[in-house]
């Protein structure tokens, strides 16, 4: 049965009325974003009186909209760009990955008492464990030191991850990714560097001696769809594991350039989108996310 409302397979959301917890995406722009289509079927799947919707928020109207929450006696929300790191202000309780992060996805509201948590690793870390792979005892060369790669480095090192090695341009995320680096030395046993992109050399070398390579910058998204930070498929090995956290398009071009050199395992950022999602679905309704059948009728 194909849903005339989200263009999917299945059913979406099987009733609302006086007793359903509402529960908000929050972040500008959002319209495009898969997470209500996703946790809408799941709660319908399980049969739980629960609705997820958008809501366009920047920080001129954050505070007012997490104060809404306290109000409307909403479940939670989710928290995405440009909130990620703003709305901590505004909480009462941080999660201890979400203070190491400096970042918040996910709010819980426990009878007016507002708990942030961040889910985007636990996604990260999950979607490699859905397919086999164990970060523990893993070198990874990251690039990003933004709202996605601080989770992925930040619970890759809480999870046992060996090394990390993180790459990134002197741009506005430098601090962030210097901060990241104490952090993880502060808080675990992984062994962490940041090092210049513009050093080629050194990026190479690093992506030789690892089992992971993990882009997590927006490069191969859209206005960027045809750019790669790596695009000479011999810096790679065919035993690794390639991750762009890149969902739109499918297949980006540093997928393509992995593929080609015949890398066996490759992933878009799907599998974490999913993830981060189950994660903040267990928070809000203390059940597991149908993943498999989010997979079959989305993905
Ligand atoms: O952290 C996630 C967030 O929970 C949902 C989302 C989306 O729907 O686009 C993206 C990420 O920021």
């Amino acid at each position: 049965m194909t849903n005339k409302i989200t263009g999917v397979n299945g059913p979406i959301t099987g009733w609302l009325d006086g007793h359903t917890y509402l529960i908000g995406l929050m972040a500008y722009p959002i319209r495009h974003s898969m997470s209500p289509t996703m946790h809408n079927n799941a709660f319908a799947k399980l049969g739980l009186n629960y609705t997820y919707l958008c809501f366009e928020i920047g920080n001129d109207k954050l505070k007012g909209a997490v104060d809404a929450i306290r109000t409307l006696d909403m479940r939670g929300s989710n928290v995405s760009m440009p909130n990620k790191k703003e709305v901590i202000q505004y909480l009462d309780k941080l999660s201890p990955a979400s203070e190491m992060c400096d970042a918040v996805n996910t709010i819980v509201n426990d009878h007016g008492v507002l708990t942030g948590y961040t889910t985007d690793g636990i996604g990260f870390v999950q979607s490699l464990k859905d397919e086999g792979i164990d970060i523990k005892g893993k070198v990874m060369t990251l690039t990003g030191a933004g709202g996605a790669a601080t989770p992925i480095a930040v619970q890759s090192a809480l999870d046992g991850a060996k090394e990390i090695r993180i790459f990134n341009i002197k741009d506005d995320k430098w601090a962030q990714a210097e901060k990241n680096v104490k952090t993880i030395q502060e808080k675990t046993d992984c062994q962490v560097s940041l090092t210049e992109l513009t050093d080629q050399e050194a990026f190479k070398q690093s992506i030789a001696e690892s089992d992971i390579y993990c882009d997590a910058t927006s490069v191969g998204m859209k206005p960027l769809e045809d750019k790669t930070l790596v695009s000479d498929p011999s810096w790679f090995h065919e035993d690794m594991v390639v991750f762009d956290t890149v969902y739109a398009p499918r297949t980006t071009k540093l997928m393509q350039v992995a593929q080609k050199a015949g890398v066996k395992h490759v992933f878009d950022g799907i599998g974490m989108m999913i993830d981060q999602g189950a994660a903040s679905f267990k928070l809000w309704t203390g059940k597991d996310m149908p993943t498999d059948y989010i997979r079959e009728i989305m993905f």
